[in-house]
């Protein structure tokens, strides 16, 4: 391996030879030992956003870089995994803009670059389950989404929040196509959009969003299935009612709208019981065993007291 000095005794691997996902392994490593007291970091856990790495399960190693950039969903840019790698280099995301409007006080329009401005953001490893049954682990970068809706003073009528994707047919090659009924429509109720967890991500390993990933700024909410994490956003709107998602609007027995990660709900056409985490599926790899609200019950379990999942799946 080539190696470069940096002074001072220091060596380290070039830039180009080192994976994102081994330079973050590091800092975990690190992060890990200044957790249990073993190195003194008051710098590191600075740099990182602290409390955010408690929601990751230990055994969770990161995914790949090349797997969470060379299989994904992103329907406007076709329906098979590789394909977002291969057509999203066409989507634009400079100059980029979101509107966040409805039932709100203050209406406002946000350029991405006013966006990221306001509210520091932190680097989160979060896992993420696709309602297929895959899963992965990400550093994702971003604030909660609810520092936006602080800023815009949702009115007491406000109790949902649509989510809605660029839809362009230009750069877009399958807007226009019937797979669904664009633009890609998501939602959740006020209270799960306030969560912590719920969060507003610009980037992910350490650089900006890839297209594929849904750049420039996308919602990732680890305890529903990955649908529920809108890509390349262009509008949040408050709403009285519940918003029409596009996936419910699709096969509403299969797609509900609440979509909590749940193990013992099985999707009409399969069970929902295990995963298979990107990067880990060799031919011998055991599945895992899928985690009730993806491993996060102690955040979100109290926002569905009462609330029967199985109905309200
Ligand atoms: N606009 C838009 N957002 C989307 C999708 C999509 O097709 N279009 N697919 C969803 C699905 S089904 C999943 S599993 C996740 C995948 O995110 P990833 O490709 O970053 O892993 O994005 C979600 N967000
Ligand atoms: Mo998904």
């Amino acid at each position: 391996m080539l190696i470069r000095s940096l002074g001072s005794g220091f060596v380290h691997p070039l830039a180009s030879e080192i994976t994102p996902e081994k330079v973050w392994q590091e800092r975990r490593h690190w992060m890990s030992q200044a957790a249990s007291g073993a190195i003194g970091v008051t710098g590191v856990m600075a740099g990182l956003g602290g409390p955010a790495w408690a929601a990751e399960a230990p055994a969770d190693k990161l995914t790949p870089f090349k797997d969470a950039t060379g299989y994904n969903n992103f329907y406007e840019f076709g329906t098979d995994k590789a394909d977002p790698a291969r057509n999203a280099h066409t989507l634009v995301t400079r100059p980029w803009s979101v509107m966040v409007d409805g039932l709100v006080k203050k209406p406002l329009q946000f350029s991405l670059d006013e966006l990221q401005k306001i509210a520091p953001q932190e680097e989160r490893v979060y896992r993420l389950r696709c309602v297929e049954g895959w899963s992965m682990v990400l550093p994702w970068r971003g604030f909660s989404l609810a520092e936006l809706i602080r800023r815009v003073e949702p009115l007491g009528s406000a109790k949902y929040v649509e989510f809605q994707s660029l839809a362009d047919p230009k750069t877009m090659p399958f807007v226009g196509s019937r797979l669904l009924d664009w633009p890609y429509v998501e939602g959740l109720r006020l209270d799960e959009a306030l969560n912590p967890l719920t969060l507003l991500a610009f980037g992910m390993y350490g650089q900006p969003l890839t297209n594929q990933n849904g750049a420039p700024v996308r919602l990732v909410v680890p305890w529903k299935y990955g649908f529920k994490s809108a890509k390349s956003l262009v509008r949040i709107r408050f709403t009285e009612k519940q918003p029409a998602t596009a996936w419910n609007k699709a096969a509403p027995e299969e797609y509900g709208f609440y979509s909590n990660v749940n193990p013992e709900v099985d999707h009409p056409r399969w069970s929902q019981a295990t995963e298979r985490r990107l990067g880990e599926d060799t031919l011998f790899a055991k599945k895992r065993k899928t985690l009730m609200f993806n491993g996060y019950a102690d955040q979100v379990a109290s926002l569905y007291l009462g609330m029967d999942l199985r109905r309200n799946f």
